[in-house]
């Protein structure tokens, strides 16, 4: 019993670098859309003027480096804002809510990969979230192979940001928690190999929306 509000509209990606979330949240959407749903897209962080500017803090390299705990609570502090500002009220509403990245990335990220403790995180969740998706699509992809992907990005301008900047090894323990909680909680997340073409990997996740569409109507 965790005491989170299970929200069977919000579906969320998840995954580390480059695996390809973007792309799969545009072939979701069409999907929800030609369904007659009304669908509200956002990501995490970020997702409201406020969360958009601790999403800028959080990503910039030109401040002194955060402490962990610095980044931990301000993704919670983002995510406060996004939870209460945008995707409640479109729950409320009656609309589909699909996120790029929620609370799995900070178990995934400052938890695996910064070793913070995962109970607190859990506390964070509870009193500061207070919800969980209906369904998670895990995009899973070899680390290497994700920072292929988003390596032609980072040479056309954009530099990697301060979290990209993390060495291979913090990727791997991203990775492997985001599995671990896949594993644990089989009943919301579906892991998707994100390997092949993005076509391909679209049609998957779709499948798998439509499939829970079914389970909650
Ligand atoms: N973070 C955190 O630490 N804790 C938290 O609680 C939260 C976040 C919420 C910002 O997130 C950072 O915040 C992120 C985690 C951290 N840092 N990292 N790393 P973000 O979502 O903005 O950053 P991102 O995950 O790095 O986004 P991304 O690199 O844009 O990944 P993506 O959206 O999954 O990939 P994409 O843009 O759809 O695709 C990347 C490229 O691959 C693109 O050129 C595509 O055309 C190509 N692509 C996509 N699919 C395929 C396939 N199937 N084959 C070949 N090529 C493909």
């Amino acid at each position: 019993m965790t005491g989170l509000i299970a929200q069977a509209r919000l579906v969320t990606l998840e995954g580390g670098e480059g695996v390809g979330k973007t792309t799969v949240l545009n072939s979701l959407r069409d999907a929800l859309q030609s369904s007659g749903m009304e669908v509200v897209c956002t990501r995490e962080p970020g997702g409201t003027p406020l969360a958009e500017q601790i999403r800028n803090l959080l990503l910039d390299t030109h401040h002194e480096v955060p402490a962990f705990e610095t980044e931990l609570l301000l993704m919670f502090a983002a995510r406060a804002q996004h939870v209460r500002e945008t995707i409640l009220p479109a729950l409320q509403r009656g609309a589909w809510v699909l996120s790029d990245r929620f609370t799995d990335s900070s178990y995934a990220y400052q938890g695996g990969g910064r070793g913070l403790d995962a109970a607190f995180i859990a506390e964070l969740e509870l009193r500061v979230v207070g919800i969980q998706p209906g369904l998670t699509l895990l995009l899973d992809l070899g680390v290497l192979q994700g920072r292929d992907r988003t390596r032609g990005r980072d040479l056309a301008g954009h530099g990697p940001d301060r979290i990209e900047r993390e060495r291979d090894e913090f990727f791997e323990r991203v990775r492997a928690a985001y599995l671990s909680r896949a594993a644990a909680e089989p009943q919301r997340f579906r892991v998707i190999d994100a390997t092949p073409p993005a076509d391909v990997v679209a049609a998957q996740a779709v499948a798998y929306l439509r499939a829970h569409m079914d389970s909650v109507q």
